[in-house]
């Protein structure tokens, strides 16, 4: 039987071979002689879905049978980048694949280069979910992902004289063989219209509606027969044509109902850490949650039939973020209204299936949406949230703090005006902890701030309830694929049996720091960085026309734009680097490579600025032959995932310095120390807990720490203080002012000059003296080889906390109750 076969991860080279010509002929209708690396791409896709589909199978069969608890991960975001390279490797039929390529005359790179790389998310926040949804696949415990299949990802990032231009990014416009529409299991969801009251119950009616049409993506776990499932909802018309119209001849406004429905998954908002706070965003919001939330009742009835006094045993939901805490309201509704539960029962089902991780402490970021809207999208919801919010401060608020108004009003889950005629606006944070069980920051240091100063008093009111877990990375991707010499050193050094698979338990990297001294093994290690390097460069001249030298230092900021991440901080270090170099030609300082990758939210006036103004930098430092190539910028256009994968194996140095108290946790810095990159960074997020690992000797820390940053606020701070008392700081500062770099638009850089000296929110000026040191520190060491590798190898060695595998588990344990 042709379909068993399939399901044994043991496919041969020339199993492999035969059915990816089947696929080319008689899924794609192409002949052998006509493929090319795209048509090998679909086809070589074809045959691991196939392969995906039969373990997805199975995986539901063994879950219904074990009847165990099932996780489902609610997330507006799930940046899952390309997935066959990771599948096959996942599959265990990543080296057979090649074979079988080659047997075809066709290269394995050349044709994973082929798939476009899905944005369905911004940054941190949805790379976090799709590495989640690998370790919950490797670790064989039942879940699901819900999101959104947006059909315009984040937009794709160009330069234009310096500046960015965003374009829509059409993924799926190519064909995507990943995601398997499932009509079986559409969901109609009801949006506006009135409540009213009929026999004592609520009714909501007078409702416009719009399908979810769920879309599957297989999520294959490393060396498991476990495939879960990723469900993405996509919006369509409820209803088909209104045909009195269409017989009209009025073809357009029969349809025009559909359009609208359509335009709910039409597009990710391109934010991070700042809410657009349009209606269109809530309605996308609530649409996933509302398919979610009916799908999953609907399997648990299937697999428990309708009690639900086992749903919570059966059920735990993860909202990541407060985006789906909509969700929370929704359960209540559909318990109250549709099962008839009474409020205090359901409210304690939901507290029992719920619970929240917090990702940022930035309060523009927190959302809070105006009552108004949601009574007018949501009228039952908000009612419920009322009622929600009346048990909590008139039972559990009361009986901790008895008649303490000012609690109540602090409290609320609806925030007062601050002046007359101001909005009532709910505030989704609150909603979310109220609702949940658990709530958790995703670093140690953040998850303490939640506690002190985000939520001081729910952690007074549910001392339980607050919790840490540190975020994680997943070794498969960002580690054995992403860095397939390394990978094999460490199979070489430590073994590769089953037992001894790094892969599957990151803490054996342990293992390496016995080799950190090892001259033989520095060897190795330095040999792989610097072939990791000469790709790399590759990829720079192709994108960029900038040649860089393998031998210099690479240095690299990857991640969003944002001023607390302090790409500037960079930016003012290299022009006085740049300066340094013009008043001494012949300084005897080793090359050096500054790399960025950044994209800024459009509507981000100052993120901008600095993309434009590093530009410039760039491009008079690069073609400045009076520096004699002693340094180079690159800013790298439309960084991503796919592109992710290809610098961080490259990188000697990883930036990781945000203004302590700002980066929740970062994801990347353990990604570069995985790779065995230095990190340079503040005692902020997880840097904290790698420095920990790695050892103070290990890692490049400098600047203010979170309670310095908070005694100088208290003190008072003048940025003018600090450029008035650093000459170098204060040139380089007056040199963007100046005009001199973009003398077409003299004024261009005025808003990253004034907030620098105008406040400086985010203590750049105040960190420049400390980073540039730390800089200098960097160069010493870099100049002792042995030292040099050595620790870059002790980072390897020490990152095994840093496995997503650990976070879930974490998860698993304290929050899920599963394991
Ligand atoms: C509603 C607007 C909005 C959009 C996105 C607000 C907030 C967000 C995200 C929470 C921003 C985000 O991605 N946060 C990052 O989450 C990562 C995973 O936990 C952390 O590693 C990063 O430090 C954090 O910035």
């Amino acid at each position: 039987n042709k379909t068993e076969q399939y399901a044994t991860t043991t496919l041969d080279a020339d199993q492999l071979a035969h059915s990816i010509k089947r696929h080319l002929q008689q899924s794609l209708g192409v002949d052998l002689e006509e493929a090319g690396p795209a048509e090998y791409w679909e086809a070589l896709s074809l045959v691991v879905r196939e392969q995906g589909l039969d373990l997805i199978r199975k995986t539901r069969h063994k879950e219904r049978d074990e009847k165990a608890r099932r996780v489902y991960y609610l997330s507006l975001e799930f940046l899952v980048g390309r997935l066959l390279g990771n599948n096959l490797h996942n599959l265990g039929i990543y080296h057979q694949a090649e074979e079988a390529m080659a047997n075809l005359g066709v290269n394995l790179s050349d044709v994973l280069e082929h798939e476009t790389d899905p944005a369905l998310g911004n940054g941190g926040l949805g790379r976090l979910a799709a590495c989640f949804m690998d370790s919950l696949a490797t670790l064989d415990l039942p879940a699901f992902g819900y999101g959104i299949n947006y059909r315009f990802g984040l937009f794709k990032q160009d330069f234009a004289g310096g500046k960015q231009v965003e374009s829509p990014d059409a993924w799926r416009e190519e064909s995507c063989p990943w995601g398997i529409e499932r009509p079986k299991r559409k969901q109609l969801i009801k949006l506006y219209g009135r409540v009213t009251e009929r026999a004592g119950k609520a009714v909501w009616e007078d409702t416009q509606e719009i399908l979810g049409m769920p879309w599957d993506v297989p999520v294959t776990g490393y060396g498991t027969d476990t495939v879960n499932t990723l469900r993405l909802w996509e919006s369509r018309a409820a209803e088909g044509f209104d045909l009195s119209s269409f017989d009209e001849g009025r073809y357009q406004e029969s349809r025009s109902g559909e359009i609208q429905a359509e335009n709910v998954s039409q597009v990710l908002y391109p934010n991070d850490n700042h809410p657009a706070g349009k209606e269109l965003r809530l309605i996308q919001q609530y649409f996933f949650v509302a398919c979610s939330i009916a799908d999953l009742i609907a399997r648990y009835k299937r697999e428990n039939g309708d009690n639900w006094d086992g749903f919570a045993e059966k059920v735990a939901i993860q909202l990541n973020d407060t985006h789906p805490a909509i969700a929370v309201p929704e359960l209540m509704r559909i318990l109250m209204d549709e099962e008839d539960i009474v409020f205090s029962k359901a409210l304690s089902i939901c507290r029992e299936v719920f619970s929240y991780t917090n990702h940022t402490l930035l309060p523009e970021a927190l959302e809070k949406w105006p009552q108004n809207l949601i009574t007018k999208v949501l009228p039952r919801h908000m009612q419920i949230i009322h009622m929600i919010n009346y048990h909590f401060l008139h039972t559990e608020v009361e009986t901790q703090w008895p008649g303490d108004n000012n609690m109540k009003r602090r409290l609320s889950i609806i925030e007062e005006p601050e002046r007359p005629g101001g909005q009532q606006m709910v505030r989704m944070a609150y909603l979310s902890v109220v609702g949940s069980h658990k709530v958790n920051g995703v670093a140690a240091l953040h998850s303490g701030l939640v506690k002190t100063t985000l939520f001081p008093e729910f952690n007074e009111l549910w001392p339980d309830k607050l919790v840490n877990v540190t975020n994680g990375v997943t070794p498969r991707r960002w580690l054995d694929y992403c860095n397939p010499e390394l990978a094999k050193l460490i199979d070489d050094t430590i073994g590769k049996d089953e037992k001894a698979d790094w892969r599957k338990d990151l803490s054996k990297l342990d293992a390496i720091n016995a080799y950190a001294d090892d001259p033989a093994f520095q060897k190795k290690f330095a040999a792989i960085k610097h072939n990791n390097k000469i790709r790399f460069a590759a990829v720079v001249k192709e994108l960029c026309n900038i040649d860089i030298s393998p031998d210099a230092i690479f240095d690299v900021q990857i991640k969003r734009l944002h001023e607390y991440k302090r790409q500037q901080l960079n930016l003012l270090h290299i022009m006085a680097l740049y300066r340094r170099l013009l008043d001494n030609p012949d300084l005897d300082v080793p090359q050096r490579v500054f790399i960025f990758g950044a994209k800024a939210a459009p509507g981000y006036k100052v993120a901008k600025t600095i993309i434009h103004a590093i530009n410039r930098v760039a491009e008079r430092v690069n073609n400045d032959r009076r520096i004699k190539d002693k340094l180079k910028v690159v800013f790298l256009p439309n960084y991503r995932v796919s592109l992710a994968e290809k610098i961080i194996p490259a990188a000697d140095v990883s930036e990781q310095i945000s203004t302590a108290g700002f980066e929740a946790s970062g994801t990347g810095n353990m990604k570069f120390a995985l790779n065995g990159a230095l990190t340079v960074g503040t005692l902020d997020g997880a840097n904290v807990e790698i420095a920990e690992e790695v050892g103070d000797d290990n890692i490049f820390i400098y600047g203010l720490t979170v309670e310095e940053v908070a005694e100088l606020r208290h003190r008072g701070y003048n940025p003018k203080d600090v450029y008035n008392s650093n000459a170098e700081l204060k040139a380089v500062i007056d040199w963007l002012a100046s005009g001199d770099l973009c003398p077409e638009e003299p004024d261009a850089f005025r808003p990253l000059v004034d907030s620098l000296l105008g406040g400086d929110y985010f203590l750049t000026l105040v960190d420049y003296q400390a980073y540039s040191d730390a800089h200098d520190k960097i160069v010493e060491t870099w100049n002792k080889p042995e030292l040099w590798w050595k620790m870059a190898i002790i980072n390897t060695a020490s990152m095994g906390k840093f496995s997503s595998d650990r976070s879930i588990m974490d998860y698993a344990k304290t929050i899920w109750n599963m394991a």
